[in-house]
């Protein structure tokens, strides 16, 4: 009799081929699926050829082939694909079984699978892969959550098949309950908009104010990837500003300003506002993704709306240190943005994330992958309930010592018109969050004026609240009070 499979993969499209491959390559073997099973002979006859890759065409066979307990992975379209093919697998199963989802599911839709197939007896994984088609097959970053008793047995694979650091730790580890694999999952993608859209703002100065050629900026990004800017998309950023069009003229230069999106960036800003996070800097770095997107709107605009013209005075080298400056700090501003959004999740959902293992999840494998990462590691591990980033002590002094060359590049941003929304945006959260006062009383006072909504007072406790009649027309009903 055959040898039954340590896995079994539903979906063979760019991802699920990958992984299967990198699973095989680590020594489990691996049955697979796909529900358009010509997929799975095409499959079998090129790049699973010789491997340790047992093909089935239906669920059935499928999970027939597995050990148990069962273990088996879904890397198909997000969506209504997934509930359909829940259904079909429960009946199949047996208590104890493990069905995992390793696509871009939103979280809730993974919260909402968990109670439905633990009801059954079975345990559920939603699990966060990044890394796209390269990372599946050489060691994705992997974030599982879901029933915890799935772990160990999900984890010798996920372990194996994971990204490693430079001591060999794996990019992968428990993240949490229910849908938090999936939160943590989003959270790095709105980071990973976050991060992109820095780096546009930094291309756009230095190519308009500066006027960098793409080769000059090449050298530029060259240079910041051997620093604290050290990371996988400075490196891909140096690598395009050198790439040439047929024509020997850079390729960056000839492709349509016009973002396109799938959505995460999306639901991790509506998820920010659902639990009134300031976000800010993901939720600019969406937003810029939309303004780039109404070109033919922009191309009017522009000649009917006018701006300062372009003139930069000063010092060119000093001015490139003052973006790499402005870059870094607004990095460190988003990712304490980005953690302050897992924070409040854990405590609004009960989830117990580890902080520092996010970092680490993060520190290879995937799109935002960094030597920075190491540095928030180093912060959670010192201090696990930090409550901020920006209050660790590494943090605050690079912030500090960033902070004047951040002011210059906004202030010469302004001045010519250029946007740089992400970075001017992380100063105006630095600013607030450093602010023992903000203005937020008048907006108490107006709240109260229009709407008697109260307010505290700053000379009696917290928690009483006052209503005023500040017209002497209205009455002394005051509002209920409630946070949004
Ligand atoms: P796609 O997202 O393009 O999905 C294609 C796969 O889904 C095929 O195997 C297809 O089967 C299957 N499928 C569909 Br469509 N509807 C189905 C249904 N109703 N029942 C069963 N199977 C169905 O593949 P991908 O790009 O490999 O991504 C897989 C997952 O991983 C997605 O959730 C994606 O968001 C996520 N992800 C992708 C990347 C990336 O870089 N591409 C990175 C990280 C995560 P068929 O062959 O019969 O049509």
């Amino acid at each position: 009799m055959q040898k039954l499979s340590d896995i079994g993969l539903i979906g063979l499209a760019v991802m699920g081929e990958n992984l299967v491959l990198n699973m095989e390559s680590k020594g489990f073997q691996v049955s697979v699926f796909n529900r358009s099973t010509s997929k799975v002979d095409d499959f079998l006859a090129a790049r699973a050829k010789g491997k340790n890759i047992m093909g089935t065409h239906s669920l059935k066979e499928l999970v027939d082939s597995l050990e148990r307990p069962r273990k088996v992975m879904m890397m198909i379209k997000a969506g209504g694909a997934v509930d359909a093919t829940i259904d079909a697998l429960v009946p199949l199963l047996d208590k104890g079984d493990v069905i995992i989802d390793g696509g871009n599911t939103h979280y809730p839709d993974t919260e909402r699978r968990v109670k439905l197939v633990e009801s059954k007896g079975l345990l559920y994984v939603g699990s966060g892969v990044s890394g796209g088609e390269e990372g599946a097959l050489l060691g994705p970053s992997i974030m599982p959550g879901g029933s915890k008793q799935a772990w160990p047995l999900v984890q010798p694979i996920f372990q194996a098949i994971a990204a490693k650091v430079e001591d060999g730790t794996p990019c992968c580890d428990w993240v949490g309950e229910s849908g938090a694999g999936h939160f943590v999952k989003m959270v790095h993608n709105g980071i990973e908009y976050g991060d992109m859209q820095l780096i546009t703002e930094a291309y756009h100065i230095m190519k308009d104010l500066l006027g960098l050629s793409a080769d000059e900026m090449h050298e530029v990004f060259k240079e910041w990837n051997t620093q604290e800017l050290d990371s996988y998309l400075t490196e891909i950023t140096r690598d395009i500003m050198a790439f040439k069009d047929e024509d020997g003229s850079p390729l960056v230069e000839k492709i349509l300003d016009k973002a396109g999106q799938k959505g995460t960036g999306k639901w991790t800003g509506i998820t920010a506002l659902d639990l009134g996070v300031p976000l800010t800097l993901i939720g600019e770095a969406v937003f810029s993704r939309c303004l780039s997107s109404v070109k033919d709107e922009r191309v009017e605009a522009s000649k009917l709306l006018s701006g300062p013209k372009l003139e930069f005075k000063g010092d060119k080298k000093q001015f490139i240190s003052d973006i790499k400056d402005a870059l870094y700090a607004a990095k460190i501003v988003s990712y304490a943005q980005g953690y302050a959004l897992m924070k409040t999740a854990a405590d609004e959902f009960a989830w117990d994330l580890n902080y520092g293992g996010i970092a680490l999840m993060w520190r290879g494998g995937c799109i935002i992958r960094s030597a920075f990462l190491g540095k928030i590691k180093e912060a959670y591990d010192k201090e696990p309930k930090l409550t901020n980033l920006l209050l660790d002590p590494y943090f605050i002094e690079t912030v500090n010592n960033a902070q004047a060359g951040w002011r210059r590049v906004i202030a010469a941003a302004v001045t010519n018109g250029i946007p740089v929304p992400a970075i001017s945006t992380a100063l105006s959260y630095f600013d607030g969050y450093r602010s023992e006062q903000l203005p937020a009383n008048l907006l108490q006072a107006q709240r109260d004026y229009f709407g008697a909504h109260t307010y505290e007072r700053v000379d009696k406790p917290r928690g009483e609240f006052f209503h005023t009649n500040w017209t002497g027309r209205g009455g002394d009903t005051a509002s209920t009070t409630y946070n949004v």
